[in-house]
């Protein structure tokens, strides 16, 4: 396969004045007619002129009128075509019924919908699909359901037959279409000067009742992007669809965005706190898209992160407004670790714009998403909150209409505040964590902190030069007083120090607000952790002093060591601390994840050894359980919120407090209070937690049936009857658990929730995955080699859990590579699985 590269970018020939499509709806051969009005691109080099287009079958080409004979190709057709301007029609025919990819035009429960991003729309006709190619679509849909949408604003309705005009250009990627028998769940929205935009989340009958969250974050993510970034909406009507079978989350098409069921509805019955969370962030994602994607999209797909570091920084800034920026600032460096950090340390690395692929959908990863949005909140920090807010009100005026790049976004804040961003562009270009190495002086008087920094090899890149990073410092003393508030420390050499004058010794809280996506190194004196656990003002690093903590914990019990005893004390005082939110305190209860202890054993040159540290994470809990016995009761109780179910940000925090106690509770008192929850609870934030504490002390046989048997008629709740199962299952029981739910009669595999629920969590249990056996390696990779038949993206994105092979023992290794050889050697691989599979050899 072709791998493509950005330095090879040039413009397409042509602009286009107009789009417009027709499609007659039909399961097995829908109609396609396209009408496309081509110019000539004055900015463009004269060349050949070649349309995408993949499984189409093509009826009958015209150009402005005349029948023409295109030259059909692998990935597209070429055509000999006028000087001048000329009108380029084409009728092709597709099957939607047919299409398991889930890419272009699909059926999903006998809804038709689409997934154009990134190359989804030439499945759909010929057309230059290429983000830099904008234009103006109007859209005609004739079929006999009842609800046919398309992107902007409706146009004429009538028996049969729908048309949508959209007024603002846009690439292909963002195309969609949606028909269906589906019912609205419908609002209005005035925006900041007035206009009146209606809402409507569909659904398939049966989910009316579960929209009206949705619509809240809706209307609550337009009025913030209006209040913070003076963004205001641009159409008459926002149309949110959800669907069953939807490879991401969801997807930002103009004026009609399409979502993954998952992300849309919910109810206090059938969603946790976490999903309620999860879906006010990705409606705001997707609605803050409108501009940062939409508006101004991307050039080309290596400028991803262009869109999408930036929209999930946007998202992350919305959740911190409205949930408290110090816990979700700790959720995310969390996830950025265990997940990001696991791609930048292996065979995956890739800069934040990557500069060559395959298959671009192999590059929607934390890396361009999470790792972006990382940079750009250093940017922030660099230049301070009104630099940001003059740099991007300068992006929006400079570059809306137009497919940008990471240069124009750079310049913009060059320009804006005056400041020199060439050596900061590095973070686009390098992969690797870089490791931030700490150490401090004290001599009479002045203290200084020796700051220094590695960025490790990642492939393709031996060597990198030195980054800007922003570090976060605070000093106390030795009361705990602040002594110097935080300060950024920029460290753009490979060393510097940086000294204060000051009466005592203070201590350092380093890297405050996680303000670099980095590793920090640094030999701590033994009793700062504790001391930053009672005094620190940073939440984040008081959360941080917490992990150290337990990452100590759990590295003696790796060690055959006993786990010192002043431990839980020092967290008992913060967690009794009603100053602090139950939230906060939740997560001070958290520990690291085993991930992230087999990438740090990794990282120290050690081979992690997956059952050690299941058995060392679970003697960790069991110390707390015991440990904190007497405090754990009242903890729980906290999290018993009175009223009806609400997902506001204090009852979300009680019930994490709660439930994060529950988890511990049940290895002291079998299970009872997790039962008692089970059986009383009234929504299902409690069932869930107390199936979850059930389960990870090998019980709650019985809770299991009876959930079962109370959802087997809910597709999203069954997903986490499958999902707890195996995520939490015993290491030695883990492979036949896995093995046993894909026997399951609604082990739907085709459908991407599901089997996320089975071999997603499945990889995500890491004793269990890693079997000694080799077992779980086959399992997946026997499940990855069918999935790839039917759709080769999501197969692609669920191989990923293979990408650590190489840390592990040569047994374990050989057995992993040898399922990796089997599938490479599949005949018919994807070029998408081909391409990571590689990758992870590579
Ligand atoms: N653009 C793909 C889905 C998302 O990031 O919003
Ligand atoms: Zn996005």
């Amino acid at each position: 396969p072709r791998t493509i590269h950005l330095k090879d970018y040039t413009p397409f020939p042509w602009t286009i004045d107009g789009v417009d499509l027709t499609f007659a709806l039909a399961p097995r051969g829908t109609r396609v007619t396209s009408r496309l009005r081509f110019r000539p691109n004055p900015e463009a080099r004269p060349g050949p002129f070649f349309l995408h287009g993949e499984d189409l079958r093509l009826i009958e080409a015209r150009i402005d009128g005349q029948p023409v004979s295109p030259r059909i190709a692998l990935e597209g057709l070429t055509c000999d075509v006028p000087d001048g301007p000329f009108t380029w029609e084409s009728v092709v025919e597709i099957d939607p019924e047919a299409n398991t990819r889930l890419e272009g035009l699909y059926l999903s429960n006998g809804m038709y919908c689409t997934q154009c991003e990134a190359e989804g729309f030439r499945r759909i006709t010929f057309y230059p699909d290429r983000p830099d190619v904008m234009a103006v679509f109007t859209t005609r849909i004739e079929s006999d359901l009842p609800v046919l949408l398309s992107n902007g604003n409706p146009g004429e309705r009538s028996e049969g037959v729908a048309i949508w005009h959209d007024p603002w250009p846009k690439p292909a990627y963002l195309f969609a279409l949606v028909a269906g028998d589906l019912l609205a769940h419908r609002d209005r929205f005035t925006t900041m000067t007035g206009r009146e935009v209606d809402l409507a989340v569909w659904v398939r009958p049966g989910d009316e009742g579960k929209c009206a969250w949705a619509m809240e974050s809706l209307k609550a993510s337009m009025r913030w992007d209006e209040e913070t970034y003076g963004r205001e909406y641009d159409l008459d009507v926002f149309n949110i669809v959800a669907v069953d079978d939807f490879n991401m989350g969801a997807m930002e098409n103009k004026g009609l965005n399409i979502f993954n069921s998952s992300a849309v509805l919910a109810s206090p019955e059938t969603a946790t706190d976490a999903n309620y969370e999860r879906i006010e962030a990705i409606v705001a994602h997707e609605y803050f898209h409108n501009w940062t994607g939409n508006r101004i999209t991307c050039r080309d797909w290596f400028q991803l992160s262009l869109k999408e570091g930036l929209t999930v920084f946007r998202d992350a800034q919305f959740t911190g407004d409205l949930r408290g920026r110090g816990v979700k600032r700790i959720h995310d460096a969390a996830a950025l670790r265990a997940g990001q950090f696991r791609e930048d340390g292996g065979p995956l690395a890739h800069p934040v714009r990557p500069e060559s692929f395959v298959e671009i959908n192999n590059f929607y990863t934390m890396t361009v998403y999470e790792k972006g949005a990382e940079v750009i909140g250093m940017l922030k920090r660099l230049v301070g909150d009104e630099g940001y807010r003059r740099a991007l009100d300068l992006y929006f005026a400079r570059h809306d209409g137009q497919a940008a790049t990471v240069e124009d976004w750079l310049q913009v804040f060059e320009d804006a505040t005056g400041r020199d961003l060439s050596q900061f562009k590095l973070w686009y270009s390098q992969a690797g964590t870089p490791r931030l190495r700490v150490e401090e002086r004290w001599e009479e008087g002045r203290y200084t902190l020796d700051l220094s920094q590695t960025v490790p090899p990642t492939p393709g890149q031996p060597t990198k030069a030195p980054m800007v990073i922003p570090v976060a410092v605070g000093l106390l003393n030795p009361n705990g007083d602040e002594v110097v508030p935080t300060t950024v420390l920029e460290l753009t050499g490979e060393r510097q120090s940086f000294a204060f004058d000051l009466p005592t010794r203070p201590i350092p809280s380093i890297l405050r607000d996680f303000s670099a996506p980095v590793l920090l190194d640094r030999d701590a004196p033994e009793e700062e952790a504790a001391f930053l656990l009672a005094h620190d003002t940073d939440e984040f690093n008081r959360w941080e002093a917490a992990q150290t903590l337990a990452r100590r914990a759990i590295r003696a019990r790796l060690d055959g060591r006993n786990i010192d005893p002043a431990w839980a004390p020092a967290l008992r005082a913060v967690l009794r601390d009603d100053t602090l939110s139950p939230a906060y305190r939740a997560t001070i209860l958290a520990r690291p994840s085993q991930e992230e202890t087999a990438q740090a054993l990794h990282g120290a040159g050690l081979t992690p050894d997956p059952l050690a540290i299941f058995r060392a994470h679970e003697e960790v809990a069991e110390h707390l359980a015991h440990a904190l016995a007497d405090l754990l009761p009242g903890l729980h109780d906290q999290g018993q919120v009175p009223g009806p179910y609400s997902p506001d940000p204090d009852s979300v925090g009680r019930r994490s407090l709660g439930n994060a106690a529950l988890m511990l509770l049940s290895r002291t008192d079998v299970g009872a209070r997790a039962r008692a929850q089970f059986a009383g609870a009234a929504d299902m934030t409690q069932s869930v937690a107390a199936l979850s504490a059930l389960l990870l002390v090998d019980a709650g046989e019985a809770e299991l049936q009876a959930f079962h048997d109370r959802w087997s008629g809910d597709r999203l709740v069954m997903d986490k009857w499958f999902a707890l199962q195996a995520s939490l299952a015993r290491p030695e029981e883990a492979v036949a658990t896995a093995e046993r739910l894909t026997r399951h009669p609604a082990f739907v595999w085709t459908n991407p929730n599901r089997f996320r629920s089975v071999l997603g969590a499945f990889a995500g249990n890491l004793a269990g995955f890693h079997d000694p056996s080799g077992a779980g390696y086959r399992l997946l990779a026997d499940w990855l080699l069918r999935l790839d038949g039917a759709n080769p993206q999501f197969a692609a994105r669920m191989s990923g859990a293979f990408s650590t092979w190489r840390r592990y023992d040569a047994d374990r290794q050989a057995l992993a590579e040898a399922e990796l050889r089997r599938i490479q050697s599949a005949p018919g691989l994807s070029r998408d699985l081909s391409e990571m599979v590689a990758r992870m050899l590579g």
